[in-house]
């Protein structure tokens, strides 16, 4: 999986090369200590397990300005005479950084991608124009697009909502934003195609009919659904829960509640999830609990991957390096078989403070890094017999006799009380947490 790193018009990265795998002991911050692509692991090659994708709007267009004052980076594309002009120089940039990163897979919002325009054609020839350019990069470098998805959360028009707006002409405008992103997806070969709801809730209770809002952002999703088969598209639909942050509540809360949703209204065959690790954490969850989730609702789809701040209740974006945070990520998708054709997207941004161009490469390395290691561990966790063993035989009740026919639904409550009363007091049997618990630590920390 080695690229030639690809440079255009102008090197954007000058000085920083492909980077390179050197292993536990180098000292090298634009080196890779663990994430070795063509490394083979329990039975795939570490690129192949984590289908690392790199975004276009945080990592090329976020220049650190938060709500109590402007960016603290300078990129050179951003300083192009027009804004079609600033897409192209980004997009190459965007291009030189996967290949010198070695990544496989990016993703963007349509709006990232190409300038909007004054008029919804506009905006559509902007589009077509920057996806022709995308796709030349694509066939150049080999790098291919994980998802897109169609940005229905900065413009002032979406204030109350995209799919799930009070005012029937924004829905309109949102569904051609949509048809635009998907006909995007498609040209470029996406994998997946993405909704996450950052306007599709509400702020007021009172003023919001949240029955009827629910109600067509399922008739929303459904007509998306069945323009993207018409035009081809054969990917998985992707949803990205998230409890709140901009709205007071959003509709796609968590993975359990939007699995709920999409079974309702009969498009989980189309549509699986997309995890974010500091999504999961503002709904009170762990990451892991929603990879699960997710998991166990044959609708683990794809991750967004990055960390929030334990000590404030916002969606921070760091980048993952938090390794207890990587195993258990990397436990759960294990589990679950993988990520099929989802991937590992970073969607993160790099701290306000940061502000050396490599800083970019290094907080990318980080990630890919720690994921890696937390696959290393992650595989010897769910292939160590202790591990297996020690949650079967929580289990084991439930194999064979009454508990295998309570399973099978054959035994009713009636037949339970006398059961039941037969028995004598059940005895107490550990949940053994603690062992598990020091199990995983111990592998950690041993050998590959
Ligand atoms: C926002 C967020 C988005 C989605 C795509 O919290 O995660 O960037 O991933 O719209
Ligand atoms: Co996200």
């Amino acid at each position: 999986m080695t690229q030639t790193p690809f440079t255009g018009d102008t090197e954007y990265f000058p000085g920083i090369g492909a980077i390179p795998y050197e292993g536990p002991g180098s000292d090298n911050p634009l080196a890779f200590k663990a994430y070795d692509a063509d490394r083979v692991v329990a039975g795939k090659t570490m690129a192949e397990h984590l289908r690392f994708a790199v975004c276009l709007w945080h990592t090329f267009h976020g220049t650190g300005n938060d709500p109590f004052g402007p960016g603290t980076r300078e990129y050179a594309w951003n300083a192009a005479a027009t804004p079609l002009d600033a897409a192209r120089q980004r997009l190459d940039a965007a291009f030189e950084f996967f290949t010198k990163l070695g990544v496989p897979f990016w993703c963007f919002h349509d709006f990232d991608l190409a300038p909007e325009g004054d008029s919804v054609a506009a905006s559509e020839a902007n589009l077509a124009t920057m996806v022709e350019l995308a796709g030349e990069r694509q066939t150049e470098t080999g790098v291919e697009l994980l998802w897109g998805t169609a940005n229905l959360f900065t413009h002032p028009r979406y204030m109350n909502g995209g799919a799930t707006n009070p005012d029937f002409s924004v829905v309109a405008r949102a569904g051609a934003q949509v048809k635009a992103a998907l006909d995007a997806t498609v040209a470029l070969g996406g994998r997946n195609y993405v909704f996450w709801g950052g306007r599709e809730g509400y702020a007021c209770l009172f003023n919001t009919d949240t029955k009827r809002e629910l109600d067509h952002f399922a008739t929303f999703l459904t007509q998306a659904r069945d323009y993207g088969r018409s035009i081809g598209f054969e990917g998985t639909f992707l949803i990205e829960p998230k409890p709140m942050e901009p709205m007071h509540h959003q509709y796609d809360f968590d993975a359990q509640t939007v699995t709920g949703f999409l079974r309702h209204h009969g498009l989980a065959g189309d549509f699986k999830l997309n995890i974010e690790a500091n999504h999961a954490t503002l709904s009170g969850h762990t990451f892991a609990h929603d990879l699960r989730m997710a998991a166990d609702a044959g609708l683990l789809g794809s991750i967004d991957a990055n960390r929030g701040n334990p000590q404030n209740g916002w969606d921070t974006d760091q980048f993952p390096t938090d390794m207890n945070d990587a195993v258990q990520a990397m436990i759960v998708v294990l589990e679950a078989g993988g990520l099929g054709a989802g991937g590992l997207n970073f969607d993160a941004k790099l701290r306000r403070e940061s502000t050396d161009l490599e800083d970019l490469f290094i907080a990318h390395i980080g990630g890919m890094d720690a994921f890696a290691r937390g696959l290393l561990v992650a595989d010897r966790v769910v292939s160590h017999p202790r591990y297996r063993n020690l949650r079967a035989e929580r289990y084991a009740s439930f194999d064979s006799g009454d508990g295998a026919a309570f399973e099978r639904g054959e035994l009713g409550l009636a037949q339970l009380r006398d059961l039941a009363a037969a028995a004598s007091e059940p005895a107490r049997i550990s949940g053994k947490q603690e062992r598990v618990e020091n199990l995983i630590n111990d592998l950690m920390f041993s050998e590959d």
